[in-house]
């Protein structure tokens, strides 16, 4: 995906990781290698000048974090202006929906409906394709053809002539599907033809989402298409198709980023599992060399900490303390080291401890859990107690787990509240403090 982008700026941050000192001179030289290959990937002039201002200003100017280096600032730097640019990571829906695709010729919409519904099949819901490209027969059987692939359900017939009567037999037929995709005819400009074809279906379908897929090709031009798109037809979202086979693809990003048509997916490659969530973080990450940056985040985030375990404590004492808190507890628990060790370091936890104790278990337990903790919405992570049976249905669906795995996760965080409070009275917060553990079960 965008390699060639992806080559010059690792080799970039390779040059800032490698220098001896960090100067004006070198910043120059690196924001303009940055100028150039942004531009070259068809990022917008204007857009490339003004974060390479925020670049040189927060790289000389900034103190770096504690634990970073000047070094690792200035690439710390970088990947926040590039997320800067990149989008908002989007809301997917993970619920019973429907989805209709809509876009010009060729842009990947039939491609993309198959992709889709495996995307939403491997998450453990039930999708299925509904065919509303009437105007052509060849694309019945290619709609067919991929929903095989995939193995997914699907509507179309070749006795229908209307689109929107497509829709509605597909809508009837389909009735065991959770998430219904719609694939639509496209035509090579978006003329009042199509608009109107477009708004008609969209009054039969009545979509939750309606996606434009732009393929990346058209580089910036993407920002008037989903502009154009959104006034006529009225979008939800957008989905950036063949990221791997062109050098514009930083363009078409970041135009929509502009554009305020927020990214819900990428497709880098004809195999239907050439797909993802856009999520700018991940992407620029990727983009930048993921080990690089992960272990480099990962540095900034462990030193910070004294003043936030501080609040942490006062969170436990006053008894707020959250999901949120809890997952900053495990994980910062896990980085210690085995488990194992830590436990036997407390007084009377070691011989408690199981003698066989599975560690890779652990970890995998703990994986789960940040995984149930991260498909919770915000408020349900603030105020576990809401959680019903309907919302873990859903947090199951969203994180790949079972519903004992959240009775599980919610249970240790009870437990890890009560130990909190037994600890409180005994001086051992000044034991576990020790240990860097601040409060912890
Ligand atoms: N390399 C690459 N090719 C893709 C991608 N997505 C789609 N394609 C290819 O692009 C071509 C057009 O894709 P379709 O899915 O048929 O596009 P469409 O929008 O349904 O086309 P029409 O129905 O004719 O408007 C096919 O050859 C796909 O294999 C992608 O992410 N990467
Ligand atoms: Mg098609």
């Amino acid at each position: 995906m965008l390699k060639k982008l992806s080559e010059r700026l690792r080799s970039v941050v390779k040059k800032i990781l490698g220098s001896s000192n960090i100067d004006e001179k070198l910043v120059e030289e690196v924001v303009r290698e940055i100028q150039r290959s942004l531009i070259e990937a068809d990022v917008n002039v204007k857009l490339v000048f003004e974060i390479s201002e925020r670049i040189k200003t927060r790289a000389l100017k900034e103190k770096p974090l504690p634990g970073l280096t000047q070094r690792e600032h200035l690439v710390k730097v970088i990947y926040d202006e590039l997320v800067s640019i990149t989008g908002e990571k989007p809301q997917i829906l993970l619920k019973p929906c429907k989805i209709m695709l809509i876009g010009l010729f060729g842009s990947g919409k039939t491609t993309t409906a198959g992709k889709l519904a495996l995307w939403y099949k491997k998450r453990g819901l039930k999708p299925a394709l509904v065919g509303c490209d009437i105007h052509r027969p060849a694309a019945m059987d290619q709609l067919e053809q991929v929903a095989k692939q995939v193995s997914v359900p699907y509507f179309v017939s070749k006795e229908l002539k209307d689109a929107c009567t497509m829709a509605k037999q597909g809508i009837e037929k389909m009735k065991k599907a959770e998430v219904l995709i719609f694939d639509t005819a496209g035509r090579d400009a978006l003329d009042e033809e199509l608009a109107e074809e477009l708004k008609k279906l969209k009054e039969v379908i009545k979509p939750e989402e309606v996606l434009l897929v732009i393929p990346a090709d058209i580089g910036q031009v993407a920002k008037t298409q989903a502009e154009e798109f959104n006034r006529l037809v009225g979008i939800t979202g957008v989905i950036i198709t063949k990221l791997d086979g062109t050098a514009k693809g930083g363009g078409a990003i970041t135009a929509c980023a502009v554009s305020k048509a927020q990214i819900k997916f990428i497709g880098f490659g004809e195999k239907l599992d050439a797909f993802d969530v856009f999520d700018p973080k991940r992407f620029v990450s990727r983009l930048l060399g993921m080990g690089d940056i992960e272990a480099l985040l990962e540095k900034a985030k462990e030193v910070i900490p004294k003043e936030k375990a501080k609040t942490m404590e006062e969170k436990l004492l006053s008894g707020k303390f959250d999901l949120n808190d809890f997952k900053e507890q495990f994980l910062s628990l896990q980085k210690m080291g085995p488990l194992s060790s830590i436990l036997e370091a407390i007084p009377g936890f070691g011989l408690a401890l199981p003698k066989n104790l599975d560690l890779s278990k652990e970890e995998k337990r703990i994986k789960k859990w940040c995984a149930i903790i991260d498909s919770m919405t915000k408020e349900e992570r603030a105020n576990p107690a809401i959680l019903n049976e309907s919302r873990i249905k859903r947090i199951t669906r969203g994180s790949g787990t079972t519903e004992n795995d959240v009775k599980e996760l919610l249970k240790a965080y009870e437990q890890a509240k009560n130990v909190a409070k037994m600890l409180r009275g005994r001086g051992m917060m000044k034991f576990l403090r020790k240990f860097g553990l601040k409060l912890k079960f």
